[in-house]
């Protein structure tokens, strides 16, 4: 067990902001990738991964993982969503419904597996991650590597259906990249530069992007079922994930509170209300209960009471 302080990398409340208030993500560090004839060859029964259902990069692996069915031959655990000074929690220390042990190791925290791995780990302790219990060690914790893996690496042990459904096509490489690129840094992390702000110009600025991010995708989704090819892509899922997650928290919690996707923003919620009423993969990997208590209880330099709110209700509408 590590005797290092790493409290300033496992307690959120803790975190530092930039000189002008802004919240910067650092790059993760577990880069290594699963592939046929290399060091994490893909087997089944081999590899474990590590998600909270409140974390949105976490949920971008569950829905992966289950599109492929993927389900026997990756085990999933699940943590507490109640993230505090040592990060996030195991059942055995936070026994929240639905929260499970660490089967591995009993490990208390995620943060325990990380100094396992490597002791002189300095970064944050982060869900998704994907264990290798071959070498002892995390094979990656980059949500979009993670999904890129799953999308291809175990192709060759999955049933046929499953292994021909491409989340990154050939023919929409580019197209999914660029939608990518501005999704991640104007929404999927524009809402985090929002909340975490710790000044009122970077929130302003931050917030603003966020809506002209989303007035962006209403327009790309008018008509459409999805965002790229009329197929099903990463480029979904990976902007699900926050959308899933606005109402609910974004809003109020991170103050995206120009509008509602609801009220305001009718293509996206058919497209978000289609994938979730329609699609299991989508539906069986979020738990409003674990989205709402995670945020509005692990930040307490925004939300000191930690009161989790009653609505919105529905939190998602129906069809
Ligand atoms: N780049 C990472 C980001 C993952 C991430 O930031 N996860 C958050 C939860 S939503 C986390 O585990 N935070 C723990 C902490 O910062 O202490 C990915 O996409 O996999």
């Amino acid at each position: 067990m590590a005797t290092r302080d790493t409290s300033h990398n496992s307690d959120i409340s803790k975190m530092k902001a930039s000189a002008d208030g802004s919240f910067n993500r650092l790059p993760s560090l577990f880069r290594d990738f699963i592939e046929p004839g290399g060091k994490f060859a893909p087997e089944k029964g081999r590899y474990h991964l590590y998600v909270s259902y409140a974390c949105p990069w976490a949920t971008r692996a569950l829905i992966v993982r289950k599109l492929k069915g993927l389900e026997d031959i990756i085990p999933v655990t699940i943590v507490s969503p109640k993230m505090g000074a040592n990060g996030w929690p195991f059942a055995s220390v936070d026994a929240f419904p639905g929260a499970e042990a660490d089967p591995l190791f009993g490990a208390e925290h995620v943060k325990d597996l990380y100094l396992r791995a490597n002791p002189d780990y300095d970064r944050r302790f982060t869900v998704p991650f994907i264990w290798d219990k071959t070498n002892n060690t995390i094979v990656n914790n980059e949500s979009s590597e993670i999904i890129r893996m799953l999308n291809t690496a175990f192709n060759d042990i999955i049933p046929a259906d499953k292994a021909t459904l491409d989340l990154y096509p050939a023919e929409h490489r580019a197209e999914i990249d660029s939608v990518n690129d501005w999704v991640y840094s104007e929404i999927n992390n524009g809402v985090y530069r929002a909340g975490f702000a710790t000044q009122q110009e970077a929130y302003e600025s931050a917030v603003k992007i966020v809506f002209a991010g989303l007035d962006k995708v209403e327009k790309i989704l008018t008509g459409k079922d999805y965002l790229v090819g009329n197929v099903l892509t990463e480029a979904d899922v990976r902007l699900w994930v926050t959308i899933i997650r606005f109402d609910p928290v974004y809003v109020g919690h991170f103050k995206c509170n120009f509008n509602t996707i609801r009220a305001g923003y009718p293509e996206i919620n058919r497209w978000m209300k289609a994938l979730y009423w329609k699609n299991p993969a989508f539906k069986d990997s979020t738990d409003f209960d674990h989205i709402k208590t995670h945020y509005y209880w692990s930040h307490p330099q925004i939300n000191g009471t930690r009161i989790v709110p009653a609505g919105p209700i529905p939190h998602i509408e129906p069809l």
